[in-house]
């Protein structure tokens, strides 16, 4: 191999491995969470500076499980509502990402996801207060017991 056909190659591997990673790392504003079959968020916490004047937050569902039986998704409410979100959501069925059509008190939510799939969600922080005191969960029937976190903004 010549010494210019190496360094190509070396050039190449180098941006194939950095290129992710600064994606990742580029915008705090861009968060994501992963769920799984065994009803569980990968991360207990999040947090976006205040200088984020929007939020793009990333679900991904890394089970195998239909939407049906372990869907997931992510709805961001103040510490207050969590649990009466918690509890009205439950009811609003599948068809309405299991959020009431129209309920004030969540701030953001995604749709609800099965194993493989993503969603994302975009929200302005307009709303929120710095420090103030925000809970995400999964509303899905029976998983906020388990699936739930703390969102720190500012
Ligand atoms: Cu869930």
């Amino acid at each position: 191999m010549t010494l210019m056909r190496s360094l190509a190659l070396a050039l190449v591997l180098c941006a194939a491995l950095a290129l992710p990673r600064f994606a990742h790392a580029a915008d705090p504003c861009q968060l994501e969470i992963t769920a799984n079959d065994q009803m569980q968020y990968d991360k207990q916490s999040l947090s976006v500076p205040a200088s984020c004047t929007q939020v793009i937050l990333t679900l991904h569902h890394a089970g195998k499980l239909p939407r049906e039986a372990m869907g997931h998704n992510w709805v961001l409410v103040s510490g207050a509502d969590y649990n009466a979100v918690a509890n009205a959501s439950m009811s609003a069925g599948l068809a309405n990402e299991y959020v009431q059509p129209g309920d004030k008190r969540v701030i953001a939510h995604t749709k609800v996801v099965g194993g493989g799939q993503t969603t994302s969600v975009t929200f302005p922080t307009s709303g929120l207060k710095a420090g103030g005191d925000y809970r995400y969960l999964c509303t899905f029937p029976g998983h906020n017991a388990l699936m739930h976190g703390t969102f720190k903004f500012g």
